[in-house]
């Protein structure tokens, strides 16, 4: 078939928008039709030639909702009219890392999807010369219509809106799983979340679910406060206007370091404030954020000998069949909130005002609805 897709043709170079050929699910793979999806830092960190792993030309947009058209022989879980989730952490339920309850890395098919492919190793997307185009991160949600394995597809409710719910696919499970699955923090934690934009805000939604007495935000850009302070903020830290060391105004803040500190900036120089700001003896730092290709994370080894931890998480630790659909259930409930936080909506033709909007920090989240 043909379809509408945002091309990422070379890196640094604005999406250019087009119509491509998109070949049929084959086995084990299902065809989605994408109704909505949200743009990610990490799609920007991929479009930017950041990405160690980024390559051209791509379909970005790891971040979609959409509803099941298609699916391939073998394919027993989901079936056309279904409503689901793209997936760029799968779950496989049978791998090591599967079976293994520390994590929620599903290998099964990470290696074809780190080099732009589906798990038979050949791309399903192509130019209309015949071109080759790869997927990205297994999900290429900034494509009208796209093909996913089985495994990387959350079936979720009908009556959840597209164009809310995409935003699940990444930024709000990834927030609010660090705090609840990585940090798995409690009653009465004092946090700290550096980077107040689509990541970090819904850091402090889980800290504020998890009933953390406080949550100081940390960002250069003022703008993000009045967010921030809506999902539960409790003290705001420009570090431009702290005279003096950071972290020892950090640490004075929340009365000897945090519980908890959360990196969503993906800058390594605020990766060792967050780790130096935690706790001596308890304090744990989770790194959320995505670093380019080449940059290190440093600081003294005494900062963990002295009983500071640095973690990382991926996707907010969430096995995606199993806890996106109940994560779409707090939504409906009103549990979480999503829609403040998705601050523009646009078409597909748009979509290169998004980046703008994020690179100008005048966005939380835009959503391409299709
Ligand atoms: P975003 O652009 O919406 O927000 C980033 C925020 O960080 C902005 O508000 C910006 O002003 C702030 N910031 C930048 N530099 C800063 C600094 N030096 N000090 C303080 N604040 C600073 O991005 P996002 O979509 O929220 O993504 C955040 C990060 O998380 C990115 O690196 C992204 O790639 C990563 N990410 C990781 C995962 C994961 O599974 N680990 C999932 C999604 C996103
Ligand atoms: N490709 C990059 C790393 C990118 C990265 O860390 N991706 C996160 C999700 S970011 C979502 O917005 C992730 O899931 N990582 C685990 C994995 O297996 O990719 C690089 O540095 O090579
Ligand atoms: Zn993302």
């Amino acid at each position: 078939m043909r379809t509408r897709a945002a091309v990422a043709v070379e890196a640094g170079k604005p999406l250019e928008i087009m119509e491509v050929n998109l070949e049929g699910p084959k086995a084990g793979e299902v065809l989605v039709e994408i109704k909505a999806t949200g743009i990610c830092h990490t799609d920007e960190f991929t479009l930017s030639g950041a990405d160690p792993e980024g390559m051209f030309p791509a379909i970005l947009g790891h971040e979609g909702a959409g509803v099941v058209l298609e699916v391939g022989p073998g394919v027993t879980s989901l079936k056309p009219g279904d409503h689901v989730i793209p997936l760029y952490t799968p779950e496989c339920r049978e791998c090591e890392y599967c079976l293994n309850p520390k994590t929620n890395l599903c290998q099964s098919i990470r290696s074809t999807q780190g080099q732009g492919l589906m798990p038979d190793g050949t791309s399903r997307f192509s130019m209309l010369d015949g071109t080759p185009i790869l997927h990205y991160m297994g999900c290429s949600t900034f494509s009208n219509h796209t093909v996913l394995p089985e495994i990387a597809l959350a079936k979720v409710r009908k009556d959840a809106p597209f164009d809310k719910i995409c935003y699940i696919g990444c930024g709000v499970t990834t927030g609010i799983g660090a705090v609840i699955n990585t940090a798995k923090a409690e009653i009465g934690n004092r946090s700290i979340v550096f980077g107040l934009g689509g990541i970090g805000l819904n850091v402090i939604q889980g800290l504020r679910m998890a009933g953390a007495d406080q949550i100081v935000g940390v960002d250069l850009n003022p703008a993000k406060v009045e967010m921030a302070k809506r999902f539960g903020m409790t003290d705001f830290v420009n570090p431009t206007e702290v005279e003096g060391d950071l972290v020892g105004h950090l640490v004075e803040l929340t009365g000897g370091g945090a519980d908890y500190t959360f990196d969503a900036t993906g800058n390594v120089q605020v990766m060792r404030t967050a780790l130096e700001s935690a706790h001596k003896g308890w304090g744990e730092s989770i790194i959320i954020g995505v670093a380019p290709a080449g940059a290190e994370i440093s600081t003294r080894p005494f900062q963990l000998v002295t009983g500071r931890s640095w973690r990382g998480t991926a996707f907010g630790g969430a096995r995606g069949r199993t806890d996106v659909p109940q994560i779409v259930d707090w939504y409906m409930d009103g549990k979480i909130e999503i829609d403040p936080m998705i601050t523009h909506t646009m078409g597909l033709d748009d979509i290169n005002k998004g980046f703008d909007l994020m690179h100008a920090g005048e966005s939380i989240r835009s959503v391409v609805v299709y």
